[in-house]
């Protein structure tokens, strides 16, 4: 194996205790200037924008190194137990602001960057945002890192580093176009390279038995393999001198030669064919609940797994040697989704071939120490591989595989004999034309936990999906609400809101977000509720400002911003929310505007590259757009903005600019949802279903506090069979005339037949999201919704309690859980800096 070797065999004292850096402006910013004008070699002449960005990250940066080392250093001294979250996905958004407000040097920095005539937002706006995910399912990733450093948890994150994050969008004549997001392109100053730490992952071969001491083991040989190199990136804690680390695994050709083609004389060939490599690393799949069956997305599955579990093993045998005893008292292994379920039978193999513990010992290891979370209950999510194709590639892992399901399969016979039925229908296997791979099955088989993320997801997990799984382990099964973090998701991104509640209550919600409990009673005094209304306005010109550029369309910021932000999927139902747009334009176009509350609708979102219908939706939000925008009778009534390239970034100046939030989900369907938290902890009001956190968001909020509507899960179930859409429309003069107006091709004039594909999921009796059948609800939920705006003060008391009843929704809250119940992990402080 290729690593760098160690020079340094012994400590060498001065080395490791430099005096600490100066944690104020202006050390801050005289490390700022010295790296941009002689790291960077740059002079004020040539003001690269990106260069300053670049500086001021690296002083920040050495700033969370030394507290870094500490961190690790007090988890070696403790010999802590740690959980490592395995994840194909971390959604980390901007990194610069965080770190600035997590090392408490956010406002004195600002300041001193601006008698230097330099504006930080301005800067900070420089930074590619790190878009390693799809959406909530990585975002939930890198919340959960922030709240875990935030309360001193040994933590580690293990990903991969995509060369491409997810695409960018760009809108052309109304239409998705993807573009390929090349963030490390200018450097990456949030990541440290660890050559030292290269592990080596391997892939094809096969498995050859051999006997050593009256026992038979199995080796994995003639594999092709690559090698994973790790780029640590610091997870500052809030205000508490703890920096955790995620690693990201690159992907790299080995330094061997074919020799046989090497001896032919193609030297170049040989070096050019191990480009391959690198695939493995290149772009993130951009599909959010859906899965594609690819085997590149196979190989990288278990590139992580393999990579992050042979550098736990290495860590383990470094200190322990070969004596796993503690093992499972020591180290937890959280899956989030199946994507990283690799990691399952790569626990075996690693335990088994390399540390030659046996079968029984392996799996009492590996099903106490791993974890696994639900994300999704949609069919189409749910991970299959096809086991020619995992056998080809993994084949040891493929033997494994079939010994845990055999082994599985008799406890199932054991337990109910002769069920046959049922031992299909648990298979880990499933039995067809091709054989496939269950992998949620194989996470639940070898997991000590299985949780889903709402409380209603949760529950559909036990009736639904996982019913036999239930019946054979009830108490394996538990739910996390999930949650987001307040630093990035108020603190930072909500400066206005941040000072209004802390020169109010205090700043302890930042780190205990239930305390803002205390601004319920605040509610009822007209002084704190016209501040409250200021900061949103305020906020609102912002967002307007962001619109404006990005959109070319004029929000008035006393409308009402009524957004909905969030992957594009028919199960998120944004054509819902169009039908409704188009409704509010007929009624204005036949004179039905008494009483009417101005509304500036907002949509973003990505659609999957391959999903035809999600991009049909975008087009035509674009196009009802230009009708209504273009109409001089909707001037000042309605406007509709499609918001391009949606990510974290953006969603940080959107959340606290909304007034309404959109999750109108069909019930049963959004697991969670975790925009929804963030736009409430903003004071947004809630237009919803009871669907996912909804749910449970309504619950603290007060339903007076919340606007609902639509078929509960269970009527949902009970609707299909019977499913009458035509009726529905024939029924309800407003939808006829929605749909009268889409069908004449009004929206697309020009493009005749276009819509045709939407019109039709709409009015079929197929249709699984029965956008018909919530048309009614939710068109009278938003009439009230128009109402309640218009009683300004009523608003902004309702506003004010959302917020004070956000608490529940602080991704801490989730983590304490998780540890409770799943890691119990000491917390353990950092040593401090000194
Ligand atoms: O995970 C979020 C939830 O809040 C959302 O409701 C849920 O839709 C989302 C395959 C997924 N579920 N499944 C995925 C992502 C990428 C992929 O390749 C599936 N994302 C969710 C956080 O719990």
């Amino acid at each position: 194996i290729h690593t760098v070797p160690l020079i340094i065999s012994k400590p060498v004292p001065g080395i490791a205790d430099l005096p600490a850096l100066g944690m104020d402006a202006n050390s801050i910013v005289n490390d700022f200037i010295r790296y941009f004008s002689h790291t960077l070699g740059q002079d004020k002449m040539c003001l690269a924008a990106y260069q300053v960005y670049t500086s001021l990250s690296m002083s920040l940066r050495d700033r969370l190194v030394e507290r870094w080392k500490n961190t690790q250093y007090a988890y070696e001294e403790q010999n802590c137990k740690r959980t490592y979250y395995l994840s194909l996905e971390f959604l980390m958004g901007r990194a610069l602001g965080n770190a600035m407000l997590n090392l408490d040097v956010d406002k004195p920095t600002e300041e001193a960057l601006r008698n230097l005539g330099l504006m930080l937002e301005e800067i900070a706006d420089q930074e590619h945002d790190a878009g390693l995910g799809n959406g909530g399912l990585g975002r939930l990733a890198a919340c959960f890192l922030d709240s875990c450093a935030t309360l001193q948890l040994p933590v580690v994150g293990y990903g991969i580093r995509y060369e491409y994050g997810m695409f960018r969008q760009k809108i052309d004549n109304g239409r998705q176009m993807e573009e390929p997001d090349h963030w490390l392109r200018d450097g990456n100053p949030w990541e440290i390279e660890r050559p030292e730490h290269t592990v080596r992952v391997k892939f094809g071969g096969c498995t050859r038995y051999y006997h050593r001491d009256g026992r038979l083991y199995a080796r994995w040989t003639d594999s092709q393999d690559v090698v994973a190199v790790p780029y640590d990136v610091p997870i500052p804690g809030y205000r508490n001198g703890t920096v955790n680390t995620l690693r990201l695994w690159s992907a790299a050709a080995t330094d061997e030669f074919d020799l046989s083609e090497f001896n032919a004389g193609s030297y170049t060939e040989a070096v050019a064919a191990k480009n391959g490599a690198e695939n493995i690393t290149m772009v993130l799949y951009p599909n959010d609940a859906s899965e594609n069956g690819k085997e590149l997305r196979l190989r990288q599955q278990y590139f992580l797994a393999s990579a992050s579990l042979q550098d736990v093993l290495r860590n383990w045998v470094n200190i322990h040697g070969s004596n796993f005893e503690n093992f499972a008292e020591k180290n937890c292994f959280q899956l989030n989704d199946t994507h990283p379920t690799c990691a399952v039978p790569e626990l075996m193999r690693l335990l088994m071939d390399k540390h030659f513990l046996d079968w029984d010992q392996a799996w009492a290891i590996t099903s106490r120490t791993v974890a696994y979370t639900n994300h999704t209950l949609l069919p189409e999510a749910l991970e299959r591989w096809p086991v020619s194709m995992f056998g080809r590639l993994l084949p040891r892992l493929l033997d494994i595989i079939h010994e845990i399901n055999a082994r599985f399969l008799a406890d199932v016979a054991q337990r109910w004999p002769g069920d046959t039925a049922r031992q299909r229908r648990m298979s880990i296997i499933e039995e067809g034309d091709e054989a496939q791979i269950r992998m949620a099955y194989l996470a639940v088989v070898s997991s000590a936990s299985v949780n889903g993320v709402a409380e209603l997801h949760s529950h559909l997990l036990q009736l639904h999906l996982f019913h036999d799984f239930y019946e054979m382990w009830p108490s394996k099964f538990n739910n996390k609400t999930n949650g987001v973090t307040p630093r990035r998701w108020m603190a930072w991104s909500n400066p206005g809101l941040n000072d209004l509640i802390t020169r109010t209550i205090g700043d302890g919600w930042v780190t205990d977000l239930t305390r803002l409990r205390k601004l319920a009673p605040h509610a009822d005094k007209a002084k704190f509720r016209a501040e409250w209304r200021a900061v949103k306005q305020a906020n609102k010109a912002r967002l307007a400002e962001m619109v404006q550029r990005d959109c070319s369309i004029a929000f008035d910021t006393e409308a009402l911003f009524d957004v909905q932000v969030k992957r594009i999927h028919e199960y998120k139902r944004q054509l819902l929310n169009v039908l409704h747009v188009i409704h509010l334009y007929d009624r204005i176009k036949r004179g039905d505007t008494a009483d009417w509350t101005p509304r500036c609708v907002l949509i973003g979102g990505k659609a999957a590259p391959g999903y035809m219908i999600a991009k049909c939706i975008i087009k035509l939000v674009n196009s009802v757009a230009k009708v209504i925008n273009e109409d001089p009778a909707a001037q000042g009534l309605l406007k509709l903005a499609f918001f391009p390239d949606y990510r974290v970034s953006a969603m940080e100046v959107i959340c606290p600019g909304t007034d309404l939030s959109e999750q109108i989900s069909t019930a049963g369907k959004e697991a969670s949802g975790t925009g929804n938290m963030k736009f409430m902890m903003n004071g947004a009001l809630t237009i919803g279903t009871l669907d996912g956190a909804n749910i449970e968001i309504r619950e603290e909020a007060g339903e007076e506090n919340f606007f609902l509507f639509g078929l509960t899960a269970e009527e949902v179930d009970a609707t299909r069979p019977n499913y009458n859409p035509a009726a529905i429309i024939a029924a309800d003069e407003d939808l006829r005339r929605v749909m009268q107006l889409l069908e004449s091709g009004h929206f697309n004039l020009f493009e005749p037949g276009i819509f045709d594909p939407i019109i039709h999921a709409v009015t079929s009796p197929h249709d699984p999201w029965l956008t018909a059948a919530d048309f009614r609800g939710y068109i009278d939920a938003q009439q009230q919704v128009a109402r309640a705006y218009r009683d300004q003060e009523n608003w902004t008391r309702m506003s004010i309690l959302n917020t004070a009843a956000s608490g529940k929704f602080s991704s801490d809250r989730t983590i304490l859980d998780y540890n409770r119940d799943i890691w119990h992990l000491s917390q353990v402080p950092a040593w401090p800096v000194k």
